[in-house]
């Protein structure tokens, strides 16, 4: 660690770049300038720097002899730079008291930068907490994403109902942290034809595309903590090059061209809002493309340039595919060094198969990835050429290892037969990968167990788990500071970069100064969210009261319904019997629902109503308050997470893959609340049982109790409480005047099936909400158990992830600059 920026940063120089800026790229004047301006103005002065040093990293002979990572992700969920890169850099105060010169307050500044929000959810901001670890530790990477156009809708509420707009997230004036590579461009084909043509007595299948389009880099500077490295996060942007192409002009494919021009503008326009949903799209399917195709002729570019050989390609680069999204990178990969190397299948398929890795984040059937046959073939026909062999060689294979087995044939096979022939693409990453990854303990176990359980035994040491991490940079150093300085003052301040040294804080867990200063920490946190929640929302929030928080993608899976009937049967029981006793309770939602979702609409919609009725009945809003924060966002968890006291992480067993607002929350000292599922079940091993409020079914009983028929009306009349709060959702309690608008749910609960369980966990749900209840009217044990949570979570730091995969899948070295 060299804090060399800290020591060579020349404070004038830095002032009359942020001059510069202000009138020659922003077009104002220091009299006039607005913040936003003054924003922009300091930012771009800053990216300047930084751009420095991601040219030197890039051209730094030591990496360039070293192995890298490329991270490929049709998603990068970075949140705003200007704040966390000002800490990497360690010139936050350097850099106030340079504006303050200028009588600008940095803090109001830092508030006019808007989120990139190139990601829907928890798999794009695990790969910007990756890029951040990676940079931190100096393992040699390179980010490679796309840049949309319009990053995830932006969320209001019309009448409690979700409405959407379009988030034009680099604004009219640009993103001030990106810079163009022009001279890294790369053209992209598609459609057309394949042929085969002669090559030295050799047979070469070439494909002629029918369309072709430009990929545009944009790097994002990834800054590390307290180094002078600096990485890449190179975002495509796709742009047309040409009308049409000329040969299928002449071909008279001419409306095909047409159509080409139409999809070429659009192929990046915009980040599909669907998480953990699949939607076979033709353009999804061009993005992915895209970014692969481009990704890896920037891959081979640079190995070639620093003058390796095209057969050690596994020796200088890895390529870490982040879920299915870039499986197309595969045959792409073959493709060019089958027809453009002239390598034989079986040299291509050596490198190609040691030079993927595949993470896989889900188990939900309908997350898993899957593509017409038929549309891959007019999109990429010598891609399909390429997967239809990789299968045939494949099958080859299942055949040796159990001969005569057509099933297990049907089951493994890339090509799922059937009326559609489908291209399963999680087949195909695991087939033609040398690690496969899930993202915690559990759900590595049901990858091996439920999902590729023939795999596992083809290829027994595939498969293996990293469990998911956080940066405790932005997630904790940047977004806490008073806890930051708290513990610093404690243990001193090399926590950021090993984490593990809190757990010197368990010695303190008992200290009652201790536990005073750190729950003086976190009021003062909930001061400022409920000071924002009065300013934006006009909430007023009693912040002794347990704030209570659920924030993450909507999701059937994740059960905000679950959390809401709690909410319905304290209402029920504060209403039947005003002396019910429990501790004042803020319940903070925030969540996007995909648009097309219509049941995670209307749960949405429900909240809405329920709190606008109960904020304002007397009868109970002096224990209950309900607030949805509109817009969830990086920004927002920013401000949310280190107020919170109990975090809610409440899936029905199995299907959380991992989760990581559970570590945030927990890192900053709040008590969770959940299931056994994803990385829940480590956070309770490393704080113990008695730090955390585990409930509810597990995954055997979640499976037994599937496969003996599931009613759920037998819980429905079996629990006075849950009926009666289910029942709240049938008249007109929370839409006056309007009976049934809520009906949507409760018949998804009853006659549909209740597919998540949520009534069979409720009862245990409120059986360890009431614990909850009652530690907290305990403060002394509720700080210790606090004080425990943020000691003892250290395992959770993405720089601990990242060693995972450096140790047992890439093998990089650092290189220290
Ligand atoms: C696929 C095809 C077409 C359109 C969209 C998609 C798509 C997009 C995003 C499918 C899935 C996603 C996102 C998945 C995701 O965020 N998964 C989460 O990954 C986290 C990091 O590993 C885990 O912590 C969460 O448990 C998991 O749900």
């Amino acid at each position: 660690m060299k804090p060399v920026l800290q020591k060579s940063f020349d404070k004038q120089l830095f002032l009359d770049n942020v001059k510069r800026h202000l009138t020659s790229t922003y077009a104002t004047t220091q009299e006039h300038a607005t913040k936003r301006s003054w924003y922009l103005a300091m930012s771009r002065a800053l990216s300047e720097l930084t751009t420095l040093d991601l040219l030197e990293t890039e051209q730094d002979e030591h990496i360039l002899q070293a192995k890298s990572v490329n991270y490929l992700s049709l998603e990068f969920l970075i949140g705003r730079l200007t704040g966390n890169n000002l800490l990497n850099m360690g010139i936050i105060e350097m850099i106030r008291e340079a504006m303050s010169e200028l009588g600008q307050d940095l803090s109001d500044l830092l508030e006019e930068e808007r989120d990139p929000s190139l990601g829907n959810g928890g798999l794009g901001r695990l790969a910007a907490c990756f890029m951040d670890s990676l940079a931190a530790q100096e393992f040699p990477a390179v980010g490679y994403g796309l840049h949309y156009e319009y990053g995830l809708f932006k969320q209001s509420f019309s009448e409690g109902h979700q409405q959407e707009a379009p988030d034009a997230w680099c604004g009219v004036e640009g993103y001030p942290w990106e810079v163009a590579r022009p001279e890294l461009a790369q053209e992209i084909g598609f459609y057309g034809h394949v042929k085969t043509e002669q090559v030295n007595g050799r047979e070469v299948r070439r494909w002629i595309p029918g369309m072709t389009v430009k990929g545009m880099p944009w790097d994002i500077p990834v800054v590390g903590y307290k180094s002078n490295t600096v990485y890449p996060l190179r975002l495509w942007e796709c742009q047309a090059i040409a009308p049409f192409s000329l040969e299928s002009f002449n071909n008279g494919n001419y409306f095909e061209a047409q159509h080409a021009l139409i999809d070429a503008g659009n192929i990046t326009k915009v980040l599909y809002p669907n998480d953990n949903h699949e939607k076979g799209k033709t353009l999804r399917l061009m993005q992915q493309y895209f970014h692969s195709a481009a990704s890896i002729r920037d891959i081979i570019r640079r190995h070639e340039l620093a003058g390796h050989a095209i057969e050690d390609l596994p020796k200088f680069e890895t390529i870490q595919l982040n879920d299915t999204h870039p499986a197309i990178a595969i045959p792409e990969l073959m493709r060019i060094l089958l027809d453009e190397k002239g390598m034989n299948w079986s040299e291509a398929w050596k490198i190609s198969s040691q030079t993927f890795a595949y993470t896989n984040h889900t188990l939900l059937p309908e997350a898993l990835e899957t593509w017409d046959e038929a549309l891959i073939l007019r999109l990429l026909p010598r891609h399909m050429e390429i997967i239809y062999d990789i299968n045939h060689r494949f099958l080859q294979e299942v055949r040796t290892q159990w001969p005569g087995d057509v099933t297990k044939q049907q089951k493994l096979s890339i090509i799922q037969e059937g009326f559609h022939r489908m291209v399963r693409m999680a087949n195909l990453c695991v087939v033609g990968s040398y690690a496969v990854n899930g993202v915690a303990a559990m759900h590595s176990e049901l990858v091996k167990r439920d999902l590729f359980p023939e795999f596992h035994e083809l290829y027994p040491d595939r498969l293996l788990n990293v469990t998911n991490g956080i940066t405790p940079r932005r997630w904790l150093q940047y977004c806490n500071p008073d806890l930051s300085d708290l513990i610093t003052s404690k243990i001193g301040d090399s926590w950021p970069v090993a984490l593990d040294e809190l757990s010197a804080l368990k010695a303190l867990a008992d200290d009652s100064d201790f536990q005073h200063e750190f729950m003086a920490v976190k009021k003062a946190n909930k001061v400022r969210l409920a000071e924002w929640v009065k300013e934006h929302l006009d909430i007023e929030l009693n912040t002794d009261a347990i704030f209570d928080v659920q924030i993450k993608r909507l999701h059937e899976y994740k059960r905000q319904h679950l959390n809401l009937l709690h909410i319905l049967s304290l209402y029920y029981r504060l209403t039947e019997n005003p002396q019910f006793e429990m501790a004042p309770r803020v319940f903070i939602f925030a969540a996007k629902a995909a648009p097309g979702y219509y049941l995670a609409k209307e749960i949405i919609y429900a909240i809405n109503m329920i709190a606008e009725k109960i904020n304002h009945d007397p009868k109970v809003n002096e224990k209950l308050k309900i607030v949805f924060i509109p817009d969830y966002r990086v920004s927002m968890a920013e401000i949310i997470i280190p107020a919170t006291d109990v975090s809610e992480q409440i899936s029905t067993a199995g299907k959380e893959a991992s989760g990581t607002g559970n570590m945030k929350m927990a890192l900053n000292g709040a008590l969770t609340i959940g299931t056994m599922d994803g990385a829940n079940v480590e956070i309770r091993e490393e704080v113990g049982d008695e730090n955390i409020y585990i409930f509810g079914l597990e995954v055997d009983d979640v499976e037994k109790l599937k496969a003996s028929g599931y009613n759920p009306y037998d819980y429905y009349n079996a629990d006075p409480l849950l009926k009666a709060s289910l029942d709240l959702l049938l008249g007109d309690t929370f839409t006056p005047g309007h009976p049934g608008k809520l009906r949507t749910i409760y018949e998804s609960l009853l006659d549909g099936g209740d597919p998540y369980l949520v009534l069979a966990d409720f009862a245990s749900y409120v059986e360890a909400q009431s614990k909850v209840d009652q530690q907290y009217r305990d403060q002394t044990g509720w700080a210790k158990k606090a004080i425990l949570n943020t000691a003892l979570v250290g395992k959770f730091s993405s720089d601990r992830s990242i060693r995972d995969y450096v140790d047992n899948i890439w093998k990089l070295k650092q290189v220290k600059r």
